[in-house]
This record gives structure tokens, C-alpha cells and sequence, in this order.
């Protein structure tokens, strides 16, 4: 065997070259690598003697694409399109043999290969999209002309990967061998195709054509999934690109629509979220070998939205689950709901009949708190009342076995008030989950002043086998979430009050990319949350809206009016309700501009979220970046709000709040660290 350089080598089984890829922790395509294979396959050419070339890769994957930590720097190494040349023009057979998954340019450098063998675990995919890029080493010209240019858009546009069968059964992959013999069954297929004198079969010289109507149509189609993203609309015309013009100038077609979104805002937004939601993993004083605790059996407490959507993450998981209620029939319904969605999930054929049942059967409903004495980790998802819940944690202490996590969902109380009433404090935690719990993929993971490293340690890996997205943050009114929310509801309530219509409000935070306003969010949440008929004194819209019976979707109305689709319209009666009462204020209404709406809604929360950051509660700025995507919708090709205060600059946010804060107030007094930073010239990433 010869080492090439450090990270790829080269190494003879009979007439077999084999040019092997160890580039730990996914052989991404970084210039050490793409310098190894440009120099094995030199090699590998030029030595008579070897009749073919399997390419392989080391460790738990094949090449997992380009190294995304290269892009926005200045090149290096051998380029990318010509180490694929390279290989495509070779003139003996190529064959990659791939594990794992064969992603974006790992993908592509299989595509460039003659033959492909993968064993049946293996993944393929070109995943460019999620990181706002298309596959720009040729993906979007040869995968249609492979798989076909329906599915190859729909891979490309949409990103997620196929199973190795799926693969060969669509002439992707031209073998699967078997599980853990993949390189010498590799080797194997070469000597076949050597044997057989099988022609070097090119991706490329394949036809690829398809009617003008079909993307036309699938444009259509996509408009909303697409809505504000510019890289899956780029994929897609790289794709037509390949049914249109002959295979070199789609090349260079895609060459233009790649630079496009690669120097793009959107997909620099893109990237850093990649690292982001991987660094908002990492605890710096909880390391990676922290022991952690076995979580066997949970127990959650209420069996309302909260508790039974919290339920369904661990049974999900296969972990099983007793849930408490105090009455019987609160108990029924929560039961009820929870079997509905999996009956929901089976219709639309997400779940087998059997997997319904084998969930259910992880269940056990309970009326007795007594029944949570074995859990490993017990929630409450009760009221948000801190003396129900520091009472219920006094029983708890005594009921729970030593050693079990005791953990709270509260969305905004202090969870330190709650551990002091347990003989644990070190054994408690906050873990706040976001509605529908069974659905939304942000996970609170609240850290208590007293909370042991192992529980934060067991909670972060508990969080990523049940599929959420957790941030460990410390304890404050509203955690980083809510409490930056309380800042955009606050002022999106005094523009309507000043002047906005709500639906002027929405459309403005809307056209920005979120999924909703606050106003529709209101509506479908229910405007009565919170809300007592007894105690409504018609002060606020919210109460006047309530009291007229408007309480949101459910009601067919609230700000909005809804028809029998939850199709939402302008209200006249809301219009007339906030009209009156301003009137009654005495409040003279003025035009506001989109402009006023965006900077009052978003840069109160951006400077909120420095506060956070001054305070220690929140690690990092990106960690609250993740919160915003994965909680409340904020779009990922923004960034998150601290990313896209970095962007427009933090200057231009502190200045406007200073603007503000002349005009409207103490709401808008800026926090010390942003005012540093923007005199600095710096932005949140250079903490
Ligand atoms: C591309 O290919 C463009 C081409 O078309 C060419 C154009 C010219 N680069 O996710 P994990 C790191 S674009 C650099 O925790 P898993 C990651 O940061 C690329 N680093 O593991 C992490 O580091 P750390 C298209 C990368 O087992 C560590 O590896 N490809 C890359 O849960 C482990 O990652 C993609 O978009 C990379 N490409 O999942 C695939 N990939 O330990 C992106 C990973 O320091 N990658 N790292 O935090 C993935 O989807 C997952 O990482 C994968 C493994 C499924 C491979």
C-alpha cells in the first residue's frame, strides 16, 4: 500500500487498484483530499498493470460531499471539476464502492465513476439545497440522466436521500453487495467487468430530455414549498438545463447557478446553521465523556396537548411511557388524542397498523402519581401556576426512586424556585418543549443553578434519540424563546394600537419568510389562552375580541375571519373593534410604514437576545439562532436573528433602537453588549 499524502492511498489486489479515502469524521472533499485522488488516480492510470479502479473510503462513510467549511474562502488545492474529469475519463473502469452515505460532491464523484456498487445500509443524496447551493460538480446534469428527471428533481430540490435498493432500482447503483464485504465484493465486480470487457459507461453521454410543461408545472406546484428560497428554484433550472442543452454548456449553466447562490446571503445563512445546530450540541464545561444516566422509562404528568404530545416523542422512541392525570376523563381524552394521531399517521402511511399498536402498548395511563415511584425521568406539563407545581414536586420527591431526572416544562417560570422544593436540586432540570411537542423540534433543555452535569449531559443525548433540536439554556422569565417573543408581541400589539392593521402586521413579518405574523399565530393558538370572561375589562383588542366571541380559528374568527377551509381574511369587525377602541383611547391612528413594522418587531428581539448573552444565559449567539429556527419558524436561509443582525450590521440595529428609544421609550434602551459591539465594528460572532 502507498500512502498518497495523509489522507488517501493507494494499493493493489491482483490487476485491482484500489484508491482508498481516510478523511475522518466523513471524507468530506477538502483540498487534502482532493489532491490525494488527483494524485492516486495518476497512478492508478499509469500503471499498467492494474485493468480497473475501485474507489473506497475509510470509516463510517463514503464521501460525504464537499468540505462545506471551504466555501467563502480563498480555493485551494486541486479543483473539484477537474480531479472528476479525471476519474470520468480514465481509461480503464472505475468503480465506487460505497457505505454510508454518498452525499452532494460524494455523490457527484460517484456519478463520475463507471459503475457504482453500494452495500444496502448505504444512503445517497444530494443534499446542496439544505445548505441554500445545488450539487455544482455536475450532480443536477447526470443524476437526471440516471434516475430520470423527475425523481432527480425531486431529490435535488427536495435533498433527502434514497436507500441503496431504491438506488439500483433505479440504475443509480449497478450493484448491492453484501453489509461489511463491500470492498472485496467491490474488487470482485471489477474483476467481472474487467473479465466481461464491459465498456466504460459515462453519466454523461446518456440522453436527458423531458417536456417544457413538466417544469412549468412543477414550478407551480412548488411555489409555496419554495416561497422566498432561492436555491431550490436554481436546482431546479440547473436540472432543465440538462433536458435543454448539450451536457458541456449545462455544465457551465450550472457553473453560473451555483456562483449565484454560493456567494449568496442565503446560503451563507444556510451553512452557518449547519454548524450551528452541531456546535449547539457541544457544552463547554460538559464534556463529550460526561457519564450519563440510563433512561429506561418516563413518566409525564398531564395528559392534555403538552403531556401527550411530550408523551409521543418517547414512545416514538420506544421508550415507554406513564402518564398521569388527575380525573379519569381528562385521562380518556388524552389517551384518545394521542391513538388519533397515530391512526392520523397510519392513514396518510407513515405507520403500520402494528407500529400504531406497538406505541400504544408502551403506554400506560394513570390516575395515580404513586405509578411514576421506577421512571428514570419524570416531566410535569401541568398549569403554569408556580405553586401547583412546587407542590407537585414536593410529592414527587418523595414518590420518584434516587437517581431519576426530575424535570419541568414550564415555558417561562423559574425552575430553580420548583428544584428547591426536592431533596435533589442537582437531579432537576428544565426541559421546555414547544407545541405540538410531538412535532416541533425544539427542545429547551433549561439548566438549573444547582442542575448536575450528568443530567444536562443524559438530557442532551435523550433529546437527540427522540429527534429534537436541543439547547441548553439558563434560567430567566421565558428562557431565550419566549422571552425574546414577549419583545415582538409587545410592539406588534402597540403598532396596531398606534396605527397598523394586524393583517399589515402579519404581512410584513410574512413577506420576510416566517410562516406567520403574530396575529394569525394568535388566531391559531386561540386568542383565549390566559383570557377570563369574569376579569375581561374590554382594554386590549385581544379582550374585545374575546368578549365578542372572536377567540381565533377555532371560533371561525378572531383578528381574522376564517371560512370552512381556516382561509384567513382583513376583518370589517376587527377593523371596527380596533378602531373603536382607539377612539375610546383617544388615540389619533397614523400611517406606519412596513419599514417601522419590521425594525419594532425585529430589532427588539435582537437586542433582547444580546441581554441574553450579557447574562450567560444562552452559550452562544447561534444558539439562540437555533432556538428561533427550529421553535418559531424563523426561515433558515436567514440565519436566525442574530445572524441577520450581523448581516444588516449592528450598528444600523443599535442606532435605530437608540432611534426608538428617543421616540417610544425604555422599551427600546439598548443593552450594554450590543452597544459595544456596534461601536467596536463587531458582530455577535466575534464573542
Ligand atoms: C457539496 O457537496 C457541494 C458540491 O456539489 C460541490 C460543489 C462544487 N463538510 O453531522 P455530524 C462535520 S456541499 C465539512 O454530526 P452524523 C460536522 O460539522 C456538501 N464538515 O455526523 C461534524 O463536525 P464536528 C453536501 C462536515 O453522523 C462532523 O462532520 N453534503 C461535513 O450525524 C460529524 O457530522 C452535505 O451537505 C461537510 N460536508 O451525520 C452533507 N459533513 O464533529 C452534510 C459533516 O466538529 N453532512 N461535517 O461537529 C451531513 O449531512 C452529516 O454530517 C452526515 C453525518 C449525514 C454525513
Amino acid at each position: 500500500m502507498t500512502a498518497i499524502n495523509e489522507v488517501v492511498d493507494l494499493s493493489k489486489e491482483g490487476d485491482i487498484a484500489v484508491v482508498t479515502v481516510n478523511s475522518p469524521p466523513v471524507n468530506a472533499l477538502s483540498a487534502n483530499v482532493r489532491d490525494g485522488l488527483t494524485e492516486a488516480f495518476k497512478q492508478a492510470i499509469g500503471d499498467a498493470s492494474a485493468k480497473a479502479i475501485v474507489l473506497i473510503c475509510d470509516g463510517r462513510t463514503f464521501i460525504a460531499g464537499a468540505d462545506i467549511s471551504e466555501f467563502g474562502k480563498p480555493p485551494r488545492g486541486a479543483p473539484l471539476g477537474e480531479v472528476l474529469s479525471a476519474i470520468e475519463n480514465a481509461p480503464k473502469p472505475v468503480i465506487a464502492a460505497i457505505h454510508g452515505t454518498a452525499l452532494g460532491g460524494g455523490l457527484e464523484t460517484a456519478l463520475v465513476a463507471h459503475y457504482r456498487v453500494a452495500v444496502p445500509s448505504a444512503k445517497l443524496g444530494l443534499p446542496e439545497v439544505k445548505i441554500g447551493l445545488l450539487p455544482g460538480a455536475g450532480g443536477t446534469q447526470r443524476l437526471p440522466r440516471i434516475v430520470g428527471v423527475e425523481k432527480a428533481l425531486e431529490m435535488i430540490t427536495g435533498g433527502d436521500p434514497i436507500g441503496a435498493k431504491e438506488a439500483a432500482a433505479t440504475g443509480l447503483v449497478d450493484e448491492v453487495v453484501e453489509e461489511g464485504k463491500l470492498r472485496e465484493q467491490a474488487i470482485a465486480f471489477a474483476k467481472k467487468v474487467v473479465g466481461e470487457g464491459r465498456p466504460l459507461k459515462k453519466v454523461r453521454d446518456l440522453p436527458c430530455s423531458a417536456s417544457p410543461e413538466l417544469f412549468d408545472k412543477f414550478f407551480k406546484a412548488n411555489a409555496k414549498a419554495f416561497r422566498g428560497r432561492m436555491a431550490p428554484v436554481n436546482c431546479a433550472k440547473a436540472v432543465q438545463a440538462a433536458t435543454e442543452l448539450p451536457f458541456d454548456e449545462g455544465m457551465k449553466r450550472e457553473r453560473e447557478l451555483f456562483t449565484e447562490l454560493v456567494t449568496g446571503d442565503q446560503s451563507r445563512a444556510l451553512r452557518y446553521v449547519f454548524f450551528a445546530e452541531r456546535e449547539a450540541a457541544k457544552i463547554p464545561d460538559v464534556p463529550a465523556d460526561t457519564p450519563v444516566r440510563d433512561v429506561k422509562k418516563v413518566g409525564v404528568i398531564g395528559a392534555g396537548t403538552m403531556g401527550g404530545g411530550i408523551s409521543m416523542n418517547f414512545l416514538n422512541a420506544g421508550i415507554p411511557v406513564t402518564m398521569v392525570e388527575v380525573q379519569q376523563e381528562a385521562l380518556d381524552r388524552g389517551v384518545g388524542v394521542i391513538r388519533k394521531n397515530y391512526e392520523n399517521s397510519a392513514k396518510r402511511g407513515k405507520l403500520t397498523a402494528e407500529q400504531v399498536e406497538q406505541r400504544m402498548g408502551l403506554l400506560t395511563p394513570s390516575l395515580n402519581l404513586e405509578d411514576l415511584a421506577d421512571c428514570d425521568l419524570v416531566i410535569e406539563a401541568v398549569f403554569e401556576l408556580m405553586d401547583i407545581k412546587k407542590e407537585l414536586f414536593g410529592k414527587l420527591d418523595k414518590i420518584v426512586k434516587q437517581g431519576a431526572i426530575l424535570a419541568s416544562n414550564t415555558s417561562y417560570l423559574n425552575v430553580d424556585e420548583m428544584a428547591a422544593c426536592t431533596s435533589r436540586p442537582q437531579d432537576f432540570i428544565g426541559l421546555h418543549f414547544f407545541s405540538p411537542a410531538n412535532v416541533m423540534k425544539l427542545l429547551e433543555i433549561v439548566r438549573g443553578e444547582k442542575t448536575g452535569k450528568d443530567i444536562i449531559a443524559t438530557c442532551m443525548g435523550l433529546a437527540k434519540k427522540i429527534g429534537k433540536v436541543a439547547v441548553l439554556v439558563g434560567v430567566c422569565h421565558g428562557f431565550v424563546g419566549n422571552r425574546m417573543l414577549f419583545q415582538r408581541t409587545r410592539e406588534a400589539n402597540k403598532l396596531v394600537d398606534e396605527g397598523a392593521m394586524p393583517w399589515q402586521v402579519d404581512k410584513v413579518l410574512y413577506d420576510f419568510g416566517l410562516p406567520m405574523g403574530p396575529f394569525a399565530m394568535g388566531d391559531l393558538a386561540g386568542l383565549d389562552i390566559g383570557w377570563k370572561a369574569e376579569t375581561s375589562k374590554s382594554s386590549t383588542i385581544r379582550e374585545c375580541l374575546c368578549e365578542a366571541g372572536r377567540r381565533g380559528q377555532k371560533t371561525g374568527a378572531g383578528y381574522y375571519d376564517y371560512d370552512e377551509n381556516r382561509n384567513a381574511s382583513p376583518s370589517p369587525v376587527t377593523e371596527k373593534i380596533i378602531n373603536d377602541l382607539r377612539a375610546k383611547k383617544g388615540i389619533t391612528p397614523r400611517a406606519i410604514s412596513d419599514e417601522e413594522i419590521f425594525e419594532r418587531t425585529i430589532y427588539p428581539m435582537i437586542n433582547e437576545g444580546a441581554k441574553i448573552l450579557e447574562e450567560g444565559k444562552a452559550i452562544r449567539a447561534s444558539d439562540i439562532d437555533i432556538v428561533w429556527l427550529n421553535g418559531y419558524g424563523w426561515p433558515a436561509y436567514r440565519g436566525g436573528p442574530m445572524f441577520y443582525a450581523n448581516l444588516v450590521g449592528l450598528k444600523t440595529v443599535a442606532d435605530k433602537m437608540n432611534e426608538f428609544q428617543a421616540k417610544y421609550g425604555d422599551d427600546f434602551a439598548v443593552s450594554p453588549l450590543l452597544q459595544r459591539l456596534a461601536d467596536e465594528g463587531k458582530t455577535f460572532a466575534d464573542l
